[in-house]
């Protein structure tokens, strides 16, 4: 029976090639090789296998950055169960919907959230939880080395799930996207194509969190297609990236990345000297950055534009032009239209919402069948949420969002979520939570609040009452308390306006 697991398109085309070549490169840490991933890999699956961790049940995952981390991923997809990882950043309070969603068979969290994560494990579900720390050590990793791998990669078809990532919704929860096998396969080979991988020859430069599409799959995938080596760092440390960029000849990025580099004095052309392609992503990178980027690197950022849902949609062309403000071309095989608000198809140069079509379009929101049905055209097409224009040669550019959400630092916040916790603090009457410009994260989230009366509330008061409740990048950077909010005929609040009269709020 034909096997789709995507562990084996990593496993059996390359492995065996870049044995002796390292894959993960760790500040402080000895290599991993590739030669070891096979059973480095086949322990940890034995290791699921024992803890009872079937075909199709779920593994969720909190964990800093680690070799073990991503042996853990590679362990699932060949195990055949789900993974699903979380932003380090939630709260207990926010995992525990998680928990409660996803019924993970396994949940594997850093040693310092254990106790919190034990008490809302239990009051939601009973998950077998234990613990990976960043220098890999943990109690999932207890008796590892006395067990045999396991030889045999579980037979997955393509449709079947690979990985559920949550992403937050308008309405306020996190839907879970459920993305399969052949999502992923299709849309790692069609990237390590589009930029010209070079197999062996690329070391890439990796300083992304890997919770999300773009550190796990997008940069992942693509070494792992191509058996290079990854320059491995545990989070965005300027200093860090500086001093790996001479030996590294990609970098993927969020477009706070770049706006920082160009912020370092120490960071210039001479730096770049074995770099070929620097790749910008999950929010739009200013034009400003585009070309003050190309005069002190001497690199012309390939911005891409994509979704959790689907993956990457459409790249700059890695030989054509790359230009500033677009995100390029929809990718090989990948349909692009932009659409009015009926799903019809709108001439070149008109805006509308962006729609897609594709091997890499996921599954649907994990048992939340209406709302996958609201996302999708009877005809299969995705609605992407974003407004796009498309010129005649079908370049792509993104304009803004029909969703109502934030972009801060690459981290998506949908602002109905921290209103609904904004609401919840006592002589709170109701508030509107906009993006607004910053230079560093792009959009900084800003509240406006109006008070009931009942007690006197001030800035500083309303982001405590928020600790433990979200996560920190999602809390309000500013509040601000008003009268009252600015409402059309309709009673609904102009968040336009809003974001009009706090839009210098971080102007230098
Ligand atoms: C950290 N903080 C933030 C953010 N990150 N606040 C707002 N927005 C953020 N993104 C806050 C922390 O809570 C903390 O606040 C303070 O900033 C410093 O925290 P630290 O961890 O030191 O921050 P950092 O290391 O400087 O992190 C900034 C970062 C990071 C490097 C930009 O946020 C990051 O790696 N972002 C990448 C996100 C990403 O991978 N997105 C891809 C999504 P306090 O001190 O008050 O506690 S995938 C996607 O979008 C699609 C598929 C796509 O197209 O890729
Ligand atoms: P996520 O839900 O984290 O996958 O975020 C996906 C959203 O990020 C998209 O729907 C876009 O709104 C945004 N996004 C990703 N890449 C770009 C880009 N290059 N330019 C503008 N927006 C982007």
């Amino acid at each position: 029976m034909k096997n789709d697991n995507l562990y084996l398109n990593f496993a059996k085309q390359r492995f065996s090639h870049g044995g002796e070549r390292p894959f993960l490169m760790t500040p402080g840490r000895k290599a991993l090789m590739y030669a070891e991933l096979d059973s480095a890999t086949g322990r940890m699956q034995s290791q699921l296998a024992k803890l009872g961790v079937a075909p199709g049940d779920r593994v969720m995952v909190q964990v800093e950055k680690s070799y073990e981390a991503v042996l853990l991923y590679l362990a699932c997809l060949r195990a055949g169960a789900i993974y699903i990882p979380l932003n380090t950043a939630y709260t207990s309070a926010e995992v525990e919907y998680f928990i409660e969603d996803a019924a993970p068979r396994l949940f594997v969290c850093t040693p310092c959230e254990h106790d919190k994560l034990a008490l809302a494990a239990n009051r939601v579900g009973q998950p077998h939880l234990l613990t990976l720390d960043s220098d890999g050590n943990g109690t999932f990793l207890l008796g590892l080395n006395s067990l045999d791998p396991d030889p045999a990669v579980v037979v997955r078809k393509g449709e079947d799930l690979a990985a559920i990532l949550y992403t937050s919704g308008t309405t306020g929860r996190s839907k879970g996207a459920m993305l399969s096998h052949a999502n992923l396969a299709s849309n790692a080979q069609v990237l390590h194509a589009y930029w010209h991988w070079r197999n062996g020859d690329d070391v890439l430069l990796h300083a992304l969190p890997i919770f999300h599409v773009h550190g796990l799959f997008v940069a992942l995938h693509c070494a792992l297609f191509g058996t290079s080596p990854v320059h491995f760092l545990p989070g965005f440390d300027i200093d860090a990236v500086i001093d790996h960029l001479p030996g590294s000849t990609v970098m993927m990025g969020v477009p706070t990345f770049y706006n920082r580099l160009l912020e370092a004095k120490t960071f210039n052309a001479d730096r770049c000297r074995n770099m070929r392609l620097f790749i910008s992503g999950s929010a739009p990178l200013p034009a400003e950055t585009h070309r003050g980027f190309e005069a002190r690197a001497g690199h012309r950022i390939l911005e891409r534009y994509g979704m959790t849902e689907t993956g990457m949609i459409a790249s700059n062309p890695y030989m054509g032009e790359r230009i500033a403000g677009t995100v390029g071309f929809a990718l090989p095989g990948i349909s692009v239209r932009i659409a009015d608000k009926n799903g019809v198809e709108l001439p070149h140069g008109e805006t509308g919402v962006l729609e897609m079509r594709g091997p890499n379009l996921f599954k649907g929101y994990w048992r939340m069948p209406e709302k996958t049905k609201a996302d999708f055209r009877d005809d299969g097409w995705f609605i992407t949420g974003d407004m796009a224009l498309m010129d005649e040669e079908e370049r792509i550019t993104i304009v803004g969002r029909a969703k109502d959400l934030i972009i801060s630092g690459g981290y998506n916040v949908y602002p109905k979520e921290i209103e609904g916790e904004i609401d919840e603090i006592p002589g709170v009457e109701e508030s509107a939570v906009i993006g607004v410009p910053h230079a560093d994260f792009g959009e900084a989230v800003v509240a406006v609040v109006v008070q009931d009366g009942s007690r006197d509330l001030t800035e500083s008061g309303i982001i405590a009452a928020l600790q433990g409740r979200l996560a920190r990048f999602k809390q309000p950077k500013r509040i601000y308390l008003v009268e009252e909010l600015p409402r059309n005929a309709m009673g609904k609040v102009q968040k336009a306006k809003l974001r009009k009269t706090y839009h210098a709020t971080y102007r230098k």
